[in-house]
């Protein structure tokens, strides 16, 4: 199974140790196609125009490649909306995962989609057992 990690880069970097403890869960079912969001060392400091125009297009390539895009949505972040809703439009199967108490609430344009399945959770303990249920029992990907 191909998954599609997304979470938030230039949204703020607060997550980057969570991010990184989901994907190393993630990869126990699959290839992580998005390994460096997790990656400490990249920060929400900007690149130039044409790199950015690197990021976009093989981003979107691995997108579309992908079976699962499962996205950490609890920070703002307006890469990861687009990229849900790229998702979306693909018809690819979507995971979000959002801890409440933070302040914020999700967006309704995430949480009255139809298209995604919602995971509201705490801390990685109370996550792991519900991306497994996911997997598992609703998403139709074996392990
Ligand atoms: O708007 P954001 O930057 O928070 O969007 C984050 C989302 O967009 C992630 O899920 C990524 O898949 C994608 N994305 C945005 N920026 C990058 C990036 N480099 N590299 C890979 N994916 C990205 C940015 C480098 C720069 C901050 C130095």
């Amino acid at each position: 199974m191909r998954i599609y990690f997304a979470g938030s880069i230039r949204g703020g970097r607060e997550d980057a140790a969570l991010y990184q403890q989901i994907i190393v869960f993630l990869q126990g079912f699959g290839e992580v196609l998005t390994e460096h969001i997790g990656d400490p060392s990249l920060t929400e400091a900007g690149d130039d125009g044409s790199t950015d125009r690197l990021i976009h297009d093989r981003d979107l390539a691995w997108l579309q490649s992908c079976d699962l895009l499962i996205a950490e949505v609890t920070l703002v972040s307006l890469g990861v909306g687009y990229e849900i809703g790229r998702a979306v439009e693909s018809g690819k199967k979507i995971l979000c995962l959002h801890r409440p108490g933070t302040g914020k609430k999700l967006s309704a344009m995430i949480a009255g989609c139809a298209q995604v399945e919602l995971v509201i959770y705490h801390d990685l303990s109370d996550l792991t057992p519900q991306i497994t249920d996911f997997l598992k029992n609703k998403s139709g990907f074996e392990k």
